[in-house]
Order: structure tokens, then C-alpha cells, then sequence
């Protein structure tokens, strides 16, 4: 039983990101020598922080993820007394490696391809710290008692998924000495082995050419009959291949002319099969292992493959290697405008979740639950041990029409409603609302 694809499960992550709440604002009341009380002076919280994802061309796998998936952002700091501001608190950044698609993992909507050095993206904002005392002055409240508490980071899933970004990609049948090449070629020691699926996963080289030109190859598994219906590796990582400018076809020369060609038909029937454009990439078709070979032989296969560009080599001694650069070099085609500008600073934005006003009421087992995004923010915000926010969110709610929609959905006084993480016994009608615990 040949293995399946799964092996490449990392190239896919999942990963918790929550940014930090914003700190609380404070309550405080200004205090001088000889001055009984002073004017509300209690500061604002700071922001909490963000989670950012961002590009570090070092790395080439999402291997880091592997045991860690949750990641927290830190809380913003508290305001304090004579209007001080709290400290906003530092965003966590995760690095992730170019080539990285972030898409949000519930909707599956994507957030952003960073597919450039150096481009951050903010996956989850932290919240926006209380509002102190001071804030809450107006001209029939002189002196407010009450202040916010900080407003919960957002909280996400996100899936990351890596398409790596080479320039020219190696395919061809196992065995066929694609790793070899890339070995040759660059400073790379990949894994090369005489039994087929030696490569499990993508490996990166770098080729420098005669005028220092930095060309990035990528040598993938092997590809057999059947692949694009997930025989032997499946074909899942040429997405691995999808971004490059050019494609070099690996063969096996020493197995006789007709199964080589036989070889190149069958692994172009799976790039056809996989699409994305693959086919339509220039292609260098690499006839190799020719060490093997009589020279009469190797004419004869050269002569037979389709296709303007040809090149004969044998990777394990290098012989055929610098005609096969130069080759690569004449015909690589420029890189896409869009990839080459935009190398500043990029960054990538979700929409701030504008709270949505609206809500739902749904009832199980005798206890009633509000949701929504602005209404669990604001009861998230409220401080419940102080008495006189309790009653400016309980006038909120009323004002929202959630206490109206409660009756209509059959709550009556003494029963249990929940909005967000908090507990309320319904008291309506200008009643105050009081925590079971209060
Ligand atoms: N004689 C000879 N053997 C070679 C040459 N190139 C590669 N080989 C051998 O062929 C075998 C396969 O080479 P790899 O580079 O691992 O082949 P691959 O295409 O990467 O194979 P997978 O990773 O399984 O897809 C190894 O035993 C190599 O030593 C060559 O030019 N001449
Ligand atoms: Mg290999």
C-alpha cells in the first residue's frame, strides 16, 4: 500500500488566535490637600493587543505551528488616577514562511496571501481599552461613579495553508532524480535515496547564475499514474509548484526510450489533471542519468521528446549541469510585475468586526440567551459590582428593545438570561436588573 497525501497535513494548519482585552478604565476622583472632592479623573485602559502574522523569508514550513495552536495576545493595562492612560500592550506576531494563505477557518473566506517578504497581517484586533470616569461627565452627570471595563480581544480560528514560492519547480516520476538535480544545482542536501518517494515533502535550493541571478527551485515528490485521483502522494503539493515561472521534467533516460517517453506522457496527464495552469508554464524537458546511457541513445531520446527545450545531464556527477543553468537562465521569464514591486511593507487588514446591533433571543431548558455581537460587548464591558453601571446597561438594553424581546420570547420575572459569559435573573420594567450572585 503506497502512502497517501495526508503525510503533508502541516502544509495545513489550524491555529486559536484571541487578542488581548483592553484594559479596564478606572474610577477615581481627583485629590488635592484642602479640596474636599475633587472632578473625575480616572483614566482610560489601553488597547489590548493584536495578533499579527508575519512574513519571515527564513523559514519554508509551517512546522512551528505543530505543537502550539492557541496563542493569546496581552491584555492592555489599566487607566489610573489624573486621567492616566493605560499601557497598550504589544501585538504577538506569528511568523509564518512567503507563500503563506490565511483564510478564516469557520467561513473559509480568505484573509490574506502573503506571498511577499516582509507583509504583516492583523488576524484578530485586540479591544479597545474602558473608558475611565472622566469620560462619563456630562452636563447632568458632574460626578460619575462608574467606568468601563475593556473590550474582549476578537477570537478567531484561522487556517494557514503554504504554497511555497519558488521559480522553477522539479517534477517528474519517483526515482527519477529530482532531488539529485537539486542537489547539484544548489546547496541543498535533500534526502536522495534509490526507492521511490524519497522526497515526502517539498524541498527548497537556491541557484545562483553567472550574473548572480537568485533563482529558487523547489523539488517535489515524485508523481505516478493515478496520482491526481491520490495514488502515491496524490498531487496536492504541486500547489507547491502553481507559483513557479518554470517547470523542469525530470526522466529516467537509462530505462530505454519508449518508457521514458512513456514516463514524461504519464506525469503530464497529471499536471493536466491538476490544472492551475501547470501545462502552460514553459517546460525543460531534463533527460537524466545519462551516465547510463550510450550516446547514440541519448540522441535517439532527445530526438523523440516533444517540445523545444531539451536538456541531457547526469545530476549524480554533474555533467550537463552548466549547459542546463545557462539553459534556465535564457528562459526563465521575468518575474510578474506584482511580485517584484511591492516588496515595501504590505499590510494585510480584516475589517474591525463593526459590531453588528442586532441580536437574537433563543430559550432552552428554561433559560433564555441574547446574542449578538454589540450586545454582548456592551453587557462584556460593564462592570457588574458597580450599581450605576448595572443600571445604564439595564437602561441600554430596554432602550435596544433586548428586554422586549425577551418578554415576546415567553421570559418572565425570576428566570435566568444569559448574554455573553454573564448570568442575569430578568427583573423587567424599570426594575434592576441583578446578578444570581449579587
Ligand atoms: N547513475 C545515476 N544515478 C542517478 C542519477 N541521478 C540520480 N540517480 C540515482 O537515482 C536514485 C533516485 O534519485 P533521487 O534524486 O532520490 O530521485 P527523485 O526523483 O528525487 O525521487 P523521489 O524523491 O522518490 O521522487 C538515487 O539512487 C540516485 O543516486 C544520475 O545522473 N546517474
Ligand atoms: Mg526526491
Amino acid at each position: 500500500m503506497l502512502p497517501r497525501s495526508d503525510r503533508f497535513s502541516f502544509d495545513d494548519v489550524t491555529i486559536a488566535v484571541t487578542a488581548g482585552t483592553g484594559g479596564r478604565g478606572v474610577t477615581s476622583f481627583h485629590r488635592e490637600k484642602y479640596v474636599p472632592v475633587g472632578f473625575p479623573d480616572g483614566g482610560d485602559g489601553g488597547r489590548g493587543g493584536n495578533i499579527v502574522v508575519r512574513v519571515d523569508a527564513q523559514l519554508s514550513t509551517l512546522d512551528h505551528f505543530k505543537d502550539h495552536r492557541i496563542f493569546r495576545a496581552k491584555h492592555g493595562g489599566a487607566g489610573s488616577r489624573n486621567n492616566c492612560h493605560g499601557a497598550n500592550a504589544q501585538d504577538l506576531q506569528l511568523r509564518v514562511p512567503p507563500g503563506t494563505v490565511i483564510r478564516d477557518a469557520t467561513s473559509g473566506l480568505l484573509i490574506a496571501d502573503l506571498d511577499h517578504e516582509n507583509v504583516t497581517c492583523i488576524v484578530a484586533h485586540g479591544g479597545r481599552g474602558g473608558r475611565g470616569n472622566a469620560k462619563f461627565v456630562n452636563s447632568r452627570r458632574q460626578a460619575p461613579t462608574y467606568s468601563e471595563l475593556g473590550e474582549p480581544g476578537e477570537d478567531r480560528r484561522i487556517e494557514l495553508e503554504l504554497k511555497l514560492i519558488a521559480d522553477v519547480g522539479l517534477i517528474g516520476l519517483p526515482n527519477a532524480g529530482k532531488s539529485t538535480l537539486l542537489a547539484a544545482l544548489t546547496r541543498a542536501h535533500p534526502v536522495i535515496a534509490s526507492y521511490p518517494f524519497t522526497t515526502l515533502r517539498p524541498n527548497l535550493g537556491v541557484l545562483y547564475g553567472p550574473r548572480d541571478e537568485r533563482v529558487v527551485l523547489a523539488d517535489v515528490p515524485g508523481i505516478i499514474e493515478g496520482a491526481h485521483v491520490g495514488v502515491g502522494l496524490g498531487i496536492e503539493f504541486l500547489r507547491h509548484v502553481e507559483r513557479t515561472r518554470m517547470l523542469l521534467h525530470v526522466i529516467d533516460g537509462s530505462v530505454g526510450r519508449d518508457e521514458a517517453l512513456m514516463a514524461l506522457s504519464t506525469v503530464e496527464s497529471e499536471l493536466r489533471a491538476y490544472g492551475h495552469g501547470l501545462m502552460e508554464k514553459p517546460h525543460v524537458i531534463v533527460v537524466n542519468k545519462t551516465d547510463l546511457m550510450d550516446a547514440a541513445a541519448v540522441e535517439e531520446l532527445l530526438a523523440a521528446v516533444p517540445g523545444a527545450r531539451t536538456a541531457a545531464i547526469a545530476a549524480a556527477d554533474g555533467s550537463g549541469c552548466d549547459k542546463l543553468v545557462d539553459l534556465i537562465m535564457r528562459e526563465l521569464p521575468a518575474r510578474p510585475a506584482a511580485v517584484t514591486q511591492a516588496i515595501e511593507e504590505r499590510i494585510y487588514e480584516l475589517p474591525h468586526g463593526a459590531a453588528s446591533s442586532e441580536f437574537a433571543v433563543s430559550s432552552e431548558e428554561g433559560t433564555y440567551r441574547v446574542a449578538g455581537a454589540e450586545v454582548e460587548r456592551r453587557v462584556a464591558m460593564t462592570d457588574m459590582n458597580n450599581e450605576e453601571a448595572l443600571g445604564r446597561l439595564q437602561r441600554w438594553l430596554r432602550y435596544r428593545g433586548v428586554e422586549q424581546a425577551l418578554m415576546d420570547a415567553g421570559c418572565t420575572e425570576g428566570e435566568t438570561v444569559r448574554i455573553g459569559k454573564q448570568e442575569f435573573i430578568f427583573y423587567p420594567d424599570h426594575r434592576d436588573a441583578v446578578r444570581p450572585d449579587a
